[in-house]
């Protein structure tokens, strides 16, 4: 048998959420699959990333809850910048509670995240309700949610039946949620997006549990869609030729699956 892989294009037409075929429009049009996770902790540090590494990218992930100056001020520049370079904002929240208070925690509180965020994730663990009360939030806004299926660090817990109960969550809720974080793919629906963190141009782990797998692993062998790519990046000492790598490593895995 052999097995078809789906251009962008293609993965785009099957797209039934608005955002997830927009991402996968913008991955094809900017020739890019990777993620910067812009974990940064100074407003102008992020604005800064955002601009000078957003020609690379098609989604910009941040922690907003780790800067230290956070401001109304920083949202709409955030938001500029998205526009400006044409990337999704992805709030890397983890919500990970009962529906009715990640629906506080996504709409209000001093971040206001469905407000400016296009993605949000979650765990699984708190079972479908969660999911429910982060689409009351973020449906009418035309948000999208990715299930945190699996994780890429040392010991975790998320396997097995949890992983596969987790794509369970996510293919029951497709108007809301449109793909996983995971460390390989987990869905043959050709909407569903897999994003990857734990990603370095050499494998290797960080001292805190972390480990990291290679572009072409990820994309090559492990049949995902993007790579999250953090302090390869941000810790680089040329962190916008450090993008311009990631983007080629990964945008070449993608083109040799069709040889
Ligand atoms: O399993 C996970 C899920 C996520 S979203 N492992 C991760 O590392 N992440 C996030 O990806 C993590 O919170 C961090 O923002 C980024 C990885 O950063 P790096 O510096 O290790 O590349």
């Amino acid at each position: 048998e052999v097995k078809k892989v789906l251009t962008y294009v293609e993965r785009a037409a099957q797209c039934t959420h608005p955002l997830s075929k927009r991402l996968f429009s913008i991955m094809q049009e900017k020739r890019t699959n990777l993620a910067l996770s812009a974990d940064v902790n100074t407003a102008a540090e992020l604005i800064q990333m955002a601009d000078s590494i957003g020609p690379y990218i098609c989604v910009l992930k941040t922690h907003i809850d780790i800067i230290e100056d956070f401001s109304a001020d920083l949202i709409q520049k955030l938001s500029s910048l998205a526009a400006k370079h044409n990337f999704i904002i992805f709030e890397d929240r983890k919500f990970a509670d009962i529906g009715n208070t990640v629906k506080q925690q996504y709409g209000g509180g001093m971040y206001r995240i469905s407000e400016w965020a296009d993605i949000i994730n979650a765990h699984a663990v708190p079972g479908p309700g969660i999911i429910q009360g982060l689409k009351e939030v973020g449906a009418t806004k035309n948000r999208a949610c990715l299930m945190l299926a699996q994780m890429s660090s040392k010991g975790t817990l998320a396997k097995d039946t949890y992983t596969a109960e987790s794509v369970k969550m996510a293919e029951g809720n497709k108007d809301f949620v449109i793909g996983f974080i995971c460390t390989e793919k987990l869905s043959s629906d050709p909407a569903m997006l897999h994003m990857t963190p734990g990603v370095q141009l050499s494998a290797g782990v960080d001292g805190l549990g972390q480990q990291y797998l290679t572009p072409q692993e990820v994309i090559t062998n492990r049949e995902s869609d993007v790579i999250i790519v953090g302090r390869g990046i941000t810790q680089s000492a040329n962190p916008m030729q450090a993008a311009k790598e990631y983007q080629e490593a990964g945008f070449l895995a993608y083109q040799a699956l069709f040889n």
